[in-house]
């Protein structure tokens, strides 16, 4: 019996995914190589420091630790460029009229994402009153794939974890989900996402059968 679903933030509630894609890049290209959407995949989900060491593995760059520390507030630098200009029209379709539907039938809604900027975003869509609890990038010590984000996500809830739902767009993050004995639905790619219990293309149209498990 599900009583709770937990929400990924960035490329579930709103298409940040493609502002972080965009400051990796540019980070890449002034490191002097490139960097694809397919690379970005690996990227997705996973801490900021751990983006940056994948980031200069495929760029085969090495650095010393304070580079890396000032690599990675560059490209952060950059994303909040963006997300701080973003507004409600960035939620992706669908997600928050489902998360109303969820409110309306007394399920417990709550975000997990590893991401350290989820207030700053939660804000510029104006959607952090819809959470009944918000485990963020600060509050956790490991990012997915380890499920401790969705696991303070139960917590906070007070519902058991066999009992969660997650919605994930990243590989990691519903590796996450079912580390953390949750039911995972993916959203987006079925070749990416083929781990989960459930994959839909977006948030559009969704209604509360898509948690009959
Ligand atoms: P930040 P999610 C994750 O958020 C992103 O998918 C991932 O690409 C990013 O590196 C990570 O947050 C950390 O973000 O640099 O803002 O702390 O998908 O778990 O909501
Ligand atoms: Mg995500």
């Amino acid at each position: 019996n599900v009583k709770a679903c937990i929400f990924d933030l960035d490329g579930v509630i709103v298409d940040t995914a493609k502002y972080h894609y965009l400051a990796w890049k540019r980070l890449a290209n002034e490191l002097g190589f490139d960097f694809t959407e397919k690379d970005n995949e690996r990227l997705k989900g996973v801490s900021r420091m751990e983006s940056l060491e994948i980031l200069l593995e495929i760029g085969q760059v090495e650095v010393d630790e304070k580079t890396k520390v000032e690599l990675a507030e560059k490209k952060n630098g950059w994303y909040r460029e963006y997300i701080t200009k973003m507004d409600e029209s960035e939620i992706l379709p669908g997600a928050k009229e489902f998360i109303e539907t969820l409110k309306e039938n007394n399920f417990k809604v709550a975000i997990g994402s590893s991401s350290k900027n989820t207030m700053t975003i939660l804000e510029s869509i104006n959607m952090v009153d819809y959470f009944d609890a918000i485990i963020d990038g600060n509050k956790i010590t490991k990012a997915k794939p380890e499920p401790e984000v969705f696991l303070l996500g139960a917590e906070a809830l007070g519902i058991n974890p066999k009992e969660c739902v997650v919605f994930e767009d990243a590989k990691a993050g519903i590796e996450a989900a079912k580390r953390a004995g949750m039911f995972a639905i993916g959203v987006g790619s079925p070749e990416i996402l083929k781990d989960a219990d459930k994959i839909i293309p977006s948030m559009k149209n969704l209604t509360l059968d898509i948690l009959d498990f």
